[in-house]
């Protein structure tokens, strides 16, 4: 897969994108990224991207030229368009469920807006989604941009280790996790429970199913009421 950022800040962007497992799946060749400038696009002798709003008010607009042709520059070899999205507070809430279907996408632009917007034109002729990280304001779509990428790019077949990965199929189960402990067996006066000391397989199961159930029902009963649901079902 392919993803490119168009930003006004692409070396946040690289940085986050270059660390941990994303960045092992990009060093892999399982997703590409490309993060742009869009200043870098832009045909103004000073350099600009925004302007002030026609009709008045506060703030600067960013300009519809410099993010199309950032698009454009992007999308220039491929055989398919690229399917572009736009991090705007006004999208809809990202979900799992979206994440895992724009993980079958060759071809991925995500545009991150600054300042009071972008030119309402350039949304229309080019974006085909807006999606948002969830309601509460950040400064711009950088960080929503990148949480994107982190979670389309875990889904891609060889991100995880096989481990992680086999974890994930057997266990997602729509409860939380049970808690987990290493060494050692006493810190601060709190100990490991003794069940998972017994080396008995089939009671650590059980405590671990037991105490998973627990924590979803005090930490999140949205998410046991829908469990127990699922459970009642043949
Ligand atoms: C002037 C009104 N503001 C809307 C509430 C404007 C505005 C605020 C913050 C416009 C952009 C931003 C920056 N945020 C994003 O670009 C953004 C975002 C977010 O703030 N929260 C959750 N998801 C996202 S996706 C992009």
């Amino acid at each position: 897969m392919r993803i490119d950022i168009l930003t006004l800040f692409p070396e946040m962007c690289e940085r986050v994108l270059s660390e941990s497992i994303v960045g092992r799946a990009a060093a892999k060749g399982i997703v590409t990224f490309g993060c742009h400038n869009i200043r870098d696009y832009t045909l103004d002798k000073h350099n600009r991207v925004d302007d002030a709003p026609y009709g008045g008010g506060m703030g600067m607009v960013m300009q519809a030229e410099p993010i199309d042709r950032a698009i454009q520059a992007v999308s220039k070899g491929c055989e398919e368009r690229p399917y572009v999205i736009y991090l705007s507070p006004q999208g809809k809430t990202l979900t799992q469920q979206k994440a895992l279907e724009l993980s079958h996408m060759k071809h991925l632009v995500l545009l991150c807006g600054h300042y009071e917007g972008v030119d309402e034109r350039v949304l229309e002729q080019d974006v085909d989604e807006e999606l948002s990280i969830g309601d509460y304001v950040l400064t711009g779509g950088e960080l929503p941009a990148l949480v994107l990428a982190d979670c389309i790019t875990r889904l891609l077949p060889g991100a995880l280790s096989d481990a992680i990965c086999f974890e994930e199929e057997s266990h997602f189960s729509g409860l939380l996790e049970y808690p987990q402990y290493t060494r050692p067996v006493e810190w601060n006066g709190r100990r490991v429970p003794d069940v998972l000391l017994s080396g008995h397989h089939a009671n650590i199961s059980a405590w671990r199913h037991e105490q998973a159930l627990e924590r979803t029902r005090q930490k999140r009963p949205d998410l046991f009421e829908k469990y127990q649901e699922t459970e009642k079902k043949p």
